[in-house]
């Protein structure tokens, strides 16, 4: 999925398309679904003080956060900030979460968030950590869902864009990730060169990434793979059978550097490349593949520290498929595919034909056969393509316009997004045969069924994430927030229940059982396990150092007030840092920091942690600070004075 300006356009050529199928586009704007009856407000309804069944864990796309929801009631839980700076909690403005935006281009304070992504135990979310790509300056986060704090982020070199990503495979062995957009790569540095755009088939080269996930959740990029020069959109591990092999979509397989819309539209087919990660793995172990200087940051929380440190990773291991036959096959997929889905047995391979009117839906055991019969219809740099007819299983037909997604419920049926006619398609995966349709508003990209990726899905709720909103709340002029809806699943036929509007642009979401979650979280953080070099444990150790023109302020908070609260002896020029501590062991209560004309954001300070913020005064004279969490009766009492006197 592109942009909702992108996606108009889309829409816009793709209505030919829709004649030329001589299918009418159903699912009228207009017309009202029957969600409303108290039927469906039973089902949403929890009561207050009670809790939902699932977490939603949704990607903020451009917003390059991560916002969770309760589910069924679609209620907005909390914001964790990933890839872009929080006024709201000072992350990505304070001294200790600032080194987490760290990147070879510099420090980076947003980015484009597509697809969370649970780890997984034997093919099933365990609540441990949700991984999340960043599509424009290559990255991928790891939260930690004790805390949901962002605990890690890596970037990825050698790529541009990162949007097949982060998947994992089914004991979270590794993530996955793939440059989005092809550039020039020097032949033996991979190198991005000063070339001419139009040298764009005979220079341009992708990658495939492979990141190792340690027992600690620390994430390293044990291999990349060196492929032709496509475009890489989604992927996908393999599970039961297919558990060793993990799942690519290419497009632009025409390999155009301009006006995409037409000219990455002419192959009647595309690529689902197939990668053996555990033979590349194994091959890597042994010694295999090209170690090549690959500059580029892991960032990571200390835990002793409870800050951030940024670490610069100076090569990356590479394979190269014509070297290393039997690491990549390609499976022929019609159309321009964008998903890429693996049902939960792990035997079909589902590919979205973006433009394509049916849905593919490859075999797992057939692409074997036809590896070991080698059963090829060509190759590509290299590549074996296997032939079609071999290994496609079934094309799922009148599976709606404009296939982009698929999620499955665990009880034999998959459910796929058709952006264009703007519907979700319940189909068997043992006829093939599509047996239930539902109208979205509008326009769905992804779809989401708690553990719908996984080996055990919940086959109760379905979210359908859609990209175009209109009249379905009170309007908000231009910019309207995306829209999920929240459809039951449990019956033979998919109710409408509930829509709620969504932060930034979700493209895809996670959800797992709440009690999963629950068990681990964390309440506040002991006090003697801070080993924060600026902390202060008690009110007596608080104090102010002048080191030249720099000052440290040594602070705590406890309700209601800072110590220490009146500070002077600062001047015009200096540079203030105060390094604020939450002396407080009590569950939700941070102290926050706010001081008149700090050139960045407040703090919000966790009980048990040190913050620090930085402040230039400017002017002379008394300028005031104060907690800005409303934390007790007497929190409006919480404030200090700062004296600045000429330098
Ligand atoms: S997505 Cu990223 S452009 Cu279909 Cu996974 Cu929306
Ligand atoms: Cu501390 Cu308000």
């Amino acid at each position: 999925m592109q942009t909702k300006k992108q996606n108009k356009r889309l829409l816009w050529w793709s209505i030919p398309l829709i004649a030329v199928l001589g299918i009418t586009l159903y699912g009228c704007p207009s017309q009202q679904n029957l969600a409303g009856s108290s039927d469906a407000a039973q089902k949403v309804y929890v009561a207050p003080g009670e809790h939902d069944e699932f977490y939603g864990l949704f990607s903020g796309g451009y917003s390059g956060q991560l916002t969770t929801y309760g589910l069924p009631s679609g209620r907005h839980l909390y914001t964790i900030p990933v890839f872009s700076q929080a006024p709201v909690s000072g992350y990505g403005y304070s001294e200790e979460t600032k080194p987490m935006l760290q990147t070879t281009h510099g420090f980076i304070p947003w980015d484009d968030a597509h697809h969370p992504e649970l780890s997984q135990t034997d093919g099933v979310p365990d609540g441990r950590w949700v991984f999340i790509n960043a599509n424009n300056t290559p990255r991928v986060a790891r939260i930690d869902l004790g805390n949901f704090q962002t605990a890690e982020i890596i970037e990825i070199p050698n790529a541009a864009g990162n949007h097949a990503s982060p998947f994992v495979t089914v004991n979270t062995e590794y993530i996955s990730a793939a440059t989005r957009f092809s550039v020039p790569m020097d032949e033996n540095t991979l190198e991005n060169e000063d070339v001419a755009i139009s040298s764009y088939a005979e220079n341009f080269k992708g990658t495939l990434s492979f990141i190792k996930i340690g027992e600690e959740g620390e994430m390293s990029i044990d291999f990349q793979i060196l492929v032709p020069g496509f475009n890489y959109d989604l992927s996908h591990a393999g599970k039961g059978p297919s558990e060793d092999w993990a799942f690519f979509t290419s497009y632009n397989t025409e390999e155009a550097h301009t006006l995409l819309e037409v000219n990455a539209s002419r192959n009647d087919k595309d690529f689902i490349a197939a990668v053996n990660w555990r033979r590349a793995a194994e091959l890597v172990a042994n010694g295999e593949g090209r170690e090549i200087p690959a500059e580029h940051y892991r960032n990571y929380i200390d835990h002793d520290e409870h800050r951030a440190k940024s670490e610069l990773i100076e090569t990356v291991t590479v394979l190269d498929p014509t070297e290393n036959p039997g690491i990549i096959y390609y499976l022929p997929t019609p159309k321009s595919p964008h998903g890429v889905d693996v049902d939960p047995s792990g035997r079909y391979i589902v590919g979205g034909g973006k433009l394509s009117s049916v849905l593919p839906v490859h075999s797992f055991e057939k692409m074997i056969q036809a590896i070991e019969n080698e059963d090829f219809e060509g190759e590509v740099d290299g590549i074996p393509v296997l032939n079609y007819d071999s290994v496609i299983q079934a094309e799922v037909e009148n599976a709606g316009i404009g296939t982009l997604h698929t999620e499955f419920d665990g009880n034999g049926y998959a459910y796929t997004t058709a952006f264009i006619s703007s519907e979700i398609v319940k189909w068997s995966l043992e006829t093939f045969e599509v047996v239930d349709r539902i109208d979205t508003y509008y326009s769905p990209g992804h779809l989401m069924i708690p553990g719908g990726d996984s080996r055990q899905p919940a086959g109760k709720y379905l979210v359908a994430l859609n990209k175009i909103t209109k009249d379905r709340y009170l309007p908000t002029g231009p910019e309207l927030f995306h829209s999920a809806q929240l459809i039951d699943i449990s019956g033979d036929k998919m109710e409408l229940l509930l829509d709620f509007p969504t932060d930034g642009e979700p493209h895809y979401a996670q959800g797992i059982a709440a009690d999963i979650v629950k068990e681990r979280q964390v309440r506040f953080y002991p006090l003697e396990e801070n080993n924060h070099p600026d902390a202060v444990k008690s009110e007596a150790d608080t104090r102010v150092v002048r080191e030249g023109n720099e000052v440290h302020v040594y602070m705590t908070t406890i309700r209601s007030h800072f110590a220490p609260d009146n500070i002077e002896g600062i001047q015009v020029g200096d540079k203030v840092y105060f390094h604020v501590t939450n002396l407080e062991q009590d569950w939700d209560v941070p102290h926050g920091f706010a001081m008149l004309g700090a050139q960045n954001a407040e703090l919000l300070v966790m009980p048990g942690e040190t913050r620090t913020l930085t402040w230039e005064p400017k002017k002379v004279g008394v300028f005031p600070f104060y907690c800005t969490d409303f934390c007790s009766a007497l929190h409006q009492e919480m404030q200090g004075y700062v004296r600045v006197s000429p330098s």
